[in-house]
């Protein structure tokens, strides 16, 4: 039962938990059709009563707790698998979250590492929309967003008195306000097409990253390389010939949705799982350099210390200790 692994991950000392006497935790309750987010100062040794009160009071089936201190990521070594993350824009992302500081109707609430967020900040970049940028820690949830977003995720948007998030519902969103330049074509056929594309992006390039990031185990790193190659590869077959963007010339939705993963691989990729640079002269190299150079992609971007520090936590031990490349070839 995961309510007995949370109760060992205190008694158990291999597992390395550090949890004073007493302090505030955050318990991340996930049942089957919401998460709930506590903070709660407990004693140690009353913990077990608490977690146990906490899934009496849901009744529900619970599939999930994470129990940190409030304060996990800031220290390092506070729990043995959790790394120090950035909770503030470095770079040309700071300029831009500066820029955008002022109260406005439309608020984006976004953290600096997450690819989500960098999806709509593009979208809102390259559409020119007047927004207000607001920096969030969202382990660190506060109520101005999960009055947006109950559960707590950034993206979220808040636009007057109304709120919404979820990523890809928010680029639809901005482009239903039809206020600006659009991202999706005109053409129903190449705006399906261009939904399509950015649905395997959801549902197989951005599961892949996180698959190779996350695992450990050296033979199985090879075979998620391989499928998050082939995923890349799939889709540069699905794009304009010659591009350089995923349509054509310009920037779109899909290039958009994908653009925060794609500048991750040298920055994060590269040093943690030896991710092969595109090799010059290929259609992947022409569209991974053009996401590289765009404007808005800069824009929303920090630097890359602050990147290959944020997924630390993600790697795990194996910083900086690349597989070798699995493919027998590179995206062509
Ligand atoms: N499917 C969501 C994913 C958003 C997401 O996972 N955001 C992460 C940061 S990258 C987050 O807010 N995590 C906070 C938490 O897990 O409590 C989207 O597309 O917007």
């Amino acid at each position: 039962m995961v309510v007995d692994g949370v109760w060992l991950a205190i008694v158990n000392p291999a597992i390395k938990w550090s949890l004073r006497h007493s302090q505030t935790v955050r318990l991340v309750v996930l049942g089957r059709t919401r998460a709930v987010d506590y903070r709660l100062h407990l004693e140690k040794s009353k913990f077990r009563a608490i977690s146990q009160r906490l899934i009496h009071v849901h009744s529900t089936v619970i599939y999930l707790i994470i129990c940190s201190s409030t304060r996990r990521h800031k220290t390092q070594n506070n729990m043995s698998n959790q790394k120090p993350y950035h909770t503030k824009a470095t770079g040309k992302a700071a300029v831009t979250v500066a820029d955008h500081s002022t109260e406005s109707p439309l608020k984006l609430y976004g953290s600096c590492f997450c690819p989500f967020v960098q999806r709509v900040w593009i979208a809102l970049e390259a559409k020119k929309i007047p927004y207000q940028y607001i920096e969030v820690d969202p382990y660190e949830k506060p109520q101005s967003l999960l009055e947006v977003n109950p559960r707590g995720l950034v993206p979220a948007l808040r636009h007057d008195d109304w709120g919404c998030y979820e990523s890809t519902v928010l680029m639809e969103y901005l482009e239903d306000l039809k206020t600006s330049t659009p991202l999706l074509p005109d053409d129903p056929k190449t705006r399906a097409h261009c939904r399509l594309w950015s649905d395997h992006i959801n549902r197989h390039v951005v599961p892949g990253f996180y698959r190779l990031l996350q695992e450990q185990n050296p033979e199985k790193q090879v075979e998620h390389a391989t499928e998050l190659r082939n995923a890349f590869e799939t889709l540069v077959k699905a794009a304009h010939p010659e591009g350089p963007f995923f349509v054509g010339p310009h920037i779109s939705f899909v290039d958009v949705q994908v653009a925060p993963w794609l500048i991750r691989l040298r920055r994060v990729m590269k040093p943690y799982r030896g991710w092969p640079d595109a090799e010059n002269g290929t259609r992947w190299a022409a569209w991974v350099n053009a996401v590289e150079s765009n404007e808005h992609v800069q824009a929303t971007t920090s630097t890359d210390a602050l990147y290959l520090e944020s997924y630390a936590r993600y790697a795990g031990n194996t910083l900086l200790c690349p597989i070798g490349w699995p493919g027998k070839r590179a995206i062509c």
